[in-house]
Formats: C-alpha cells, sequence, structure tokens
C-alpha cells in the first residue's frame, strides 16, 4: 500500500508563528489544508497549502460563521485505527487527520473593551475552531492537536526526529482541553452578567474585602443562587458571613430541634444559640426587656441570646436566623446597630420594620431553606485554585458520648448535651484556631482565629468572664445617664467588667459622662466572689488541646464539661489535669478547621 501522506488541519486566529509551522510541515511532507484566513497567508509565503474546501467541496459559508464545520474534516480526526472507521471513511472518500492546529477568535479581548454589544460578542463566538479542538483532543491517541502557538517548536523538534511522541499528545489534549472550557466560561460569564444580573443568578457586588477590589461579584455556574435580595445591596463580606452564618443555624436547629440565631463579624460568630426562655436578669443584659413578644417567640429569645454574648463584637453584624422572622425579632434587630439579615422568610410586619432600617438600606437576604451546596468547594489564592471536599459533617448530642474522665461518668445531662453541640457546631463555622464556651443554650466566650491555642482559650475565658461580670447587681443596677445610647452602654459596660477601667483624665471623664451615679471599678476580690457562682460552663474546641494550660485556664470559668478531639502527645496529662480539676473530658473525634 501507499504510505498515507499525512495531514494537518490549520485553521488559527493568532497567527503568531505561523509560517514556521507551515514550513515545518511542509519539510516534513504533510499536506497542508487551511480555513480561508489561514490558507491566504501561508499561500502568499509560498507555501503549498490547500483550502478546506478542497476535501468538503463545499465553500466557506455565511460569512465565515462555516468554514471547517463538515463531515469530511471531522470523520477524518475522530477516525479511530479501527476496520470498522476505516471501512466508513472508504466509503466516503475521506483521509484520516494527522495534525489539527487551531485557535479560537478572541472572545475574551472583545468582551474586555468597554460597552461591547451582545451582537459584537456573538460573533466573536467560535464554533468551528472549538469543534476542531475538542475533536482532535478527543481523539488524540491518534492525532496531535496544538492549541498554543507556543509549542509549534517543540512539535516540529519531535517531527523531525520521527513522529509525536504520545506524552506530549497527551499533554496537548489536556491543554486543548483546558483552552476550550475557558473558552467556554468566559461567554458563559459574559452572558450570565448580561442575561441573569437581576440577582437571580449572578449580582454585582459594591466591591470586594476593601472597596479599591473592584469588580467584584457573586454568582453559581448553574441554576439559580440560593438567596434572594429583598432589600439593600450585599458586600463581599456580607455575603461571607451569611453563607457562613446561615448553615450555622440551620444546623443548631437540626441537631437542637429549636429555632437559633447567629451574630457574625468580620466571617467569624460573635454569638450563637437557641430560643430558651429568657430570665429576667438576661432580658436586662441583653437590652431586650422592652421587647413585645419575646416570651413566646423562640427565634426572638435566640437572636438576643446571640447578640447579647458579646455585644461589643456585635455592633453592626451580620445576623442569621433559622426561621421565618417574627415581629418580636424584627423588634430587636431595628434597634440594634446592624448590618443584615438572612433568614428562610419573614412575616410582613417584620419585612416592613426592617426595610425601614438604615434608611432603606439595610440588607435582607431571603435563604432557600432547602438549597444544598455542592459536595465540593473550589476558591483560588493567589492565582493558584484550591478544592476539597465541604465540611458535611453533621454535629448532634450523638457527638458527645466518648467520655474520657471521670471513668465512672454516666451519660452527660440533656442541658450540658446542648450546649456541647452549640459550641461545637459554632467552631465549625469559626476561623481557626478556635475554642468555644457555651452555658444555658448560647455562646457566652468565643476565641477565633488566634495561632495559638492557648491563645483562643484564653480570649473565649476572658469573653466568658466579662459576658458573666455583665450579670454582677453593680452592672445590672448601673444608673444611666438619660439619652445614653446602647453601643455606648455596651462599650462602657465592658470598660467596667474587663478591669479596663480608666483612671484618669478625659477618657475618664468621658466614661464618667454615661452615668448619674459612676459605677466603682470591681476589685479583685468581688471579681473572684462573683466569678465562682459560674458553673456548669461547657467548652469545645476546633482541635486538640496540645497542653494543659488551656484546661487550666478554661476551669477558672467555671468549665465543667470539656469537648475536644484527641490525638495530642499529650493527651495522658491533659485528661489527668481535666480529671483532678473535676471537669467531664469528652472525645469528639472529627477535627473542625475552618478557613
Ligand atoms: O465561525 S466559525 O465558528 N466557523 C467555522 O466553521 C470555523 N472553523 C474554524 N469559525 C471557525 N474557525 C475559526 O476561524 C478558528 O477557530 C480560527 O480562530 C479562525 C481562523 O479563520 P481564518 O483561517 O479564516 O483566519
Amino acid at each position: 500500500t501507499i504510505p498515507h501522506q499525512r495531514i494537518a488541519i490549520v485553521s488559527v486566529y493568532d497567527k503568531t508563528g505561523l509560517l514556521d509551522l507551515a514550513k515545518g510541515l511542509v519539510a516534513h511532507n504533510v499536506r497542508i489544508l487551511a480555513s480561508g484566513g489561514t490558507s491566504k497567508m501561508i499561500r502568499e509565503s509560498g507555501f503549498p497549502v490547500e483550502d478546506i474546501s478542497a476535501i468538503t467541496k463545499a465553500p466557506e459559508m455565511l460569512a465565515g460563521r462555516v468554514k471547517t464545520l463538515h463531515p469530511a474534516v471531522h470523520a477524518g480526526i475522530l477516525a479511530r485505527d479501527l476496520a470498522s472507521d476505516e471501512k466508513d471513511l472508504a466509503e466516503q472518500n475521506i483521509d484520516k487527520v494527522d495534525y489539527v492546529i487551531c485557535n479560537l477568535y478572541p472572545f475574551k479581548d472583545t468582551v474586555a473593551k468597554v460597552n461591547v454589544t451582545v451582537p459584537e460578542a456573538v460573533e466573536e463566538i467560535d464554533i468551528g475552531g472549538v469543534t476542531l479542538i475538542r475533536a482532535a483532543a478527543k481523539n488524540h491517541t491518534r492525532v496531535t492537536i496544538l492549541s498554543d502557538p507556543n509549542d509549534y517548536a517543540e512539535f516540529l523538534k519531535e517531527l523531525e526526529a520521527g513522529e509525536v511522541k504520545e506524552s506530549s499528545r497527551k499533554l496537548y489534549a489536556l491543554k486543548a482541553f483546558e483552552h476550550t472550557a475557558d473558552y467556554d466560561n468566559a461567554i458563559s460569564e459574559f452572558f450570565r452578567k448580561q442575561y441573569a444580573s437581576d440577582g437571580l443568578q449572578h449580582i454585582t457586588l459594591r466591591y470586594g474585602a476593601n472597596p479599591h477590589q473592584k469588580p467584584a461579584a457573586a454568582y453559581v455556574r448553574e441554576g439559580k443562587l440560593p438567596f434572594k435580595v429583598l432589600s439593600g445591596a450585599p458586600g463581599y463580606i456580607n455575603l461571607l458571613d451569611a453563607l457562613n452564618a446561615w448553615p450555622l443555624v440551620k444546623e443548631l436547629k437540626k441537631a437542637l430541634g429549636k429555632p437559633a440565631a447567629a451574630s457574625f463579624k468580620h466571617v467569624s460568630p460573635a454569638g450563637a444559640a437557641i430560643g430558651l426562655p429568657l430570665t429576667a436578669d438576661e432580658r436586662k443584659v441583653y437590652m431586650v426587656d422592652d421587647i413585645a413578644g419575646i416570651e413566646t417567640s423562640g427565634l426572638a429569645q435566640a437572636y438576643a441570646r446571640a447578640r447579647g454574648a458579646d455585644r461589643m463584637s456585635s455592633f453592626g453584624d451580620m445576623i442569621a436566623l433559622s426561621d421565618t422572622v417574627d415581629l418580636a425579632t424584627a423588634s430587636i434587630i431595628s434597634k440594634e446597630v446592624s448590618d443584615g439579615v438572612i433568614a428562610p422568610g419573614y412575616d410582613d410586619d417584620a419585612l416592613t420594620i426592617l426595610k425601614k432600617k438604615k434608611g432603606g438600606k439595610y440588607l435582607i437576604l431571603q435563604m432557600d431553606p432547602d438549597y444544598e451546596p455542592a459536595k465540593k468547594e473550589t476558591r483560588t489564592v493567589y492565582g493558584v485554585t484550591l478544592t476539597q471536599g465541604r465540611n458535611d459533617v453533621e454535629i448532634s448530642p450523638k457527638s458527645f458520648t466518648t467520655i474520657i474522665t471521670p471513668k465512672d461518668a454516666g451519660a452527660l445531662p440533656e442541658s450540658v448535651l446542648r450546649d456541647l453541640t452549640i459550641a461545637t457546631i459554632t467552631l465549625k463555622y469559626t476561623q481557626s484556631n478556635s475554642v468555644c464556651y457555651t452555658a444555658r443554650g448560647q455562646v457566652v466566650g468565643l476565641g477565633a482565629g488566634q495561632q495559638s491555642r492557648i491563645h483562643c482559650t484564653r480570649l473565649a475565658g476572658d469573653k466568658a468572664d466579662n459576658w458573666w461580670m455583665r450579670f454582677h447587681p453593680r452592672v445590672l443596677g448601673i444608673k444611666w445617664k438619660k439619652g445614653t445610647k446602647r453601643p455606648d452602654k455596651s462599650n462602657a459596660i465592658d470598660l467596667l467588667v474587663s478591669g479596663e477601667l480608666p483612671k484618669s483624665g478625659t477618657e475618664r471623664e468621658q466614661f464618667e459622662a454615661f452615668f448619674d451615679d459612676v459605677p466603682a471599678a470591681f476589685t479583685e476580690q468581688e471579681k473572684d466572689e462573683w466569678m465562682a457562682k459560674l458553673t456548669d460552663v461547657c467548652v469545645s474546641s476546633d482541635a486538640f488541646f496540645p497542653f494543659t494550660d488551656n484546661v487550666y485556664r478554661a476551669a477558672r470559668s467555671g468549665v465543667k464539661y470539656i469537648a475536644a478531639p484527641g490525638g495530642s502527645q499529650n493527651d495522658g496529662p491533659v485528661f489527668e489535669t481535666a480529671e483532678k480539676l473535676g471537669i467531664t473530658f469528652v472525645e469528639q473525634n472529627t477535627r473542625l478547621f475552618h478557613h
């Protein structure tokens, strides 16, 4: 049989290196078939070349919309070395194609231009080229696909040496698939902005993490965004908060069967809680004693607790609520400085109140409660894509059955299982390292984002102490000057209970100006006596305790139960310290780092 003359189909928009390529192909007796512009350039340089129509017997049509789309081309590319394929080709008089050299219309450059119209963009959607590239890449066991002019030189070297190596064909095929995938992404991104930027699938954000980080957007690649913007314009950090806070409350509700709330700032909770009736003191400390209907609204109780845990940190929060927002909950929110709320629904009267907040700019998101995110998460950092399985481990009261110490412990009381569950689910959505203290169905202290675990334990412990000091009769009895604002009250109370009271100067004067009757600083003894009344606090940690210092610190804030993963070289001493201090230590076997 006559040896088959190798055939290359060449169709390139970017004609860089084209003539060197043609020269090399000709030198190796490869027959070149090229589309209009490509063929013209090769011919004008004096190299032998035929138009694609030599094999399709059809002219280029529709002003170039159909150049290479033809069975003579694609059967030639896609045919395998199989008798049945050879037979099909022979019947139609089609020759096998060995090399495809193609790069695509510059869709990205075109849509990057300001004010590009849809018809302009549409003309740059390459159909035939993508088909050439995909067909050749699909059949890379036999065909070589070059989609990048930078690969021509190496390809010609291999031809010179004999044939293109299998390993090279594989890498060229991979590159080709990436090229068409990237191309298709650019197209769908363009049309998403054109046709779905009504917030259904794509929303433009004001800016990214900072005002100079533009443009910014949120979108899903398929289907609809799982939330609707009912009012306001979300920012990038609002959405980071909302999309971490929502699953937290959803999981709390699922695990404990009660309405749940979270108050987020900078992508960590400031507080999280479930709805449990509030005592008179709690209503006072959480500044909700004037809220009508709070006795019967579990959701309002949950948010009062979440917001009340650490009022200073919650200033300007993003709120997540597990249930339809009622009037009582909206009434609390209306009094607080807050950036936005995400919830599965809103009662009409609640929505009316919230829509008036911040002069109508308050962010109100309605979440689809049935939404299930994909199992795989992807993000890019400094241009590198990172992927992982979503952290879909379920935490529930059943997660706390492996009691390490005391050895004779029976089952834990329900309130403890509840509080360990709240602490641990909260950590799942807190920037690591993290340690969480809970009591009475709510977070009372959270240490987030510290590189050292003991710093988390101390930070969270100090917050828990401050929370408890806010229940001291001296704080409850404060006589505020009329007109003192809620945030000023929270800040002044924090100075008082944290022992950071200014002693003199204008700072002191400013502090005193809030009161009719200036409260005295707490003495060490007063503080110790009050702290001694705090008991049955629970602690959870997102990873093991490497040293015993964490257990000692927790004990100073009334901690009686600790849940943490094991696995530290120091597990033995950590468990022994807990035992010595009368703390029940539960091994919770899942590490819960979150970033
Ligand atoms: O409009 S197309 O999608 N229709 C086609 O059949 C076709 N075949 C190749 N565009 C098509 N091409 C593209 O034409 C190639 O991807 C390449 O970018 C360009 C080369 O055209 P020319 O050789 O006429 O300069």
